[in-house]
């Protein structure tokens, strides 16, 4: 390996701008050309919470090299209507999926996020936020625990710090957690009260429907002092999935797990005959379901590194074969 190349890890990236954190510092950085040149698609590029090997050029910049393997990866389809992966995080071992137990509140969207999480092979933990203001907790906890499928639920007030130390113990040195939720569930209040400090900035939420005004406006990665590190990320406004159908699967686990006593192997739980899942599903979780499986089955999705890899080497083999006949 070139000796001018130093490991470190994105904490912000914006286009062909980014910093760094790497020797207890934090530096600009800007994407070596043929970094640019070279991505067949955006998702290649650098986002918070990738590792990267960059070479210092001056005293406070470093030219970013080479972005490493993803060891876990967040994404979600990007807006528009070219099907496309946006990589909202990298390198993340759990995802605190925070909801406001106000008008936030919504078992259907925990799925989308939950979907998220899996797909990229982290761990999900959700985390109901502004259990103050909420009335209805037990309530609450138990519609979040059925669409859980096993992740902890963590009831905590980011304002007055209850509950807070079971998302703290979860901080352990060396893990990467990031906050995903609406605008205005929460997610920086908690940042502050887990820094035990004010820098980031919060916003009050519209009383008439409890929506936030999109404060936070980048992801960025904050390393804390357990030796664990948080990414605040801004309120996402929709959750488009880019997932197959194995992360619903996950999510969705109890029926997966009735699936297996249906009549027809290839049944889709609709008006089969011997459905085990119709009628032992509350209905509206099962026309989530169907329409994130629907969601996903849409999706043009490239096929992995490895695949493409392995159809190269196959198109080759065929190529130097017939070439030799
Ligand atoms: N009552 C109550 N209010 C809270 C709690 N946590 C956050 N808030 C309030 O909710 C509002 C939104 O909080 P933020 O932390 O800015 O929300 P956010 O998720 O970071 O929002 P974006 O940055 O817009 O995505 C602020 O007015 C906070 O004071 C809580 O536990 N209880
Ligand atoms: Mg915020
Ligand atoms: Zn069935």
């Amino acid at each position: 390996m070139d000796s001018s190349l130093i490991s470190a890890r994105v904490c912000f990236a914006s286009g062909s701008h980014a910093r760094v954190l790497t020797g207890g510092r934090e530096w600009d950085a800007l994407l070596a050309g043929h970094l640019e040149f070279s991505a067949l698609t955006a998702s290649e590029l650098p986002v918070t919470g990738d590792h990267v090997l960059a070479r210092p050029i001056d005293a406070a910049t470093m030219l970013i090299e080479q972005v490493l393997p993803r060891r876990t990866a967040l994404s979600r389809r990007a807006a528009g209507t070219r099907q496309a992966e946006q990589v909202l995080a990298a390198n993340v071992d759990l995802a605190f999926l925070v909801t406001g137990l106000d008008g936030d509140f919504n078992p259907r969207r925990l799925e989308r996020y939950l979907a998220l999480a899996h797909e990229g092979g982290v761990e999900p933990i959700l985390v109901l936020n502004k259990a103050d203001t909420c009335l209805a907790l037990a309530e609450r906890l138990d519609e979040a625990r059925a669409v859980a499928g096993g992740a902890p639920v963590l009831p905590v007030s980011a304002l007055s710090g209850d509950g807070c130390d079971a998302v703290e113990a979860l901080l352990t040195p060396g893990t990467t957690a990031v906050l995903l939720g609406s605008s205005g569930a929460g997610k920086s209040t908690l940042l502050n009260r887990l820094t035990g400090s004010e820098v980031h900035l919060t916003g009050a939420v519209r009383a008439s429907d409890s929506r936030g005004r999109y404060t936070t406006t980048h992801r960025e990665l904050i390393p804390l002092a357990s030796g664990a590190a948080l990414i605040d990320t801004p309120g996402l406004r929709e959750i488009q999935l880019w997932v197959g159908r194995a992360a619903l699967a996950t999510v969705f686990d109890e029926i997966a797990a009735l699936a297996l006593e249906c009549r027809f192997a290839d049944c889709a739980h609709v008006s089969e005959p011997g459905c085990a899942v119709r009628g032992h599903v509350a209905p509206e979780r099962l026309d989530s379901f169907h329409k994130l499986t629907r969601e996903a089955d849409r999706l043009e999705r490239p096929r992995s590194e490895k695949a493409r890899w392995r159809a190269l080497h196959e198109a080759q083999k065929q190529f130097y074969k017939q070439r030799g006949r």
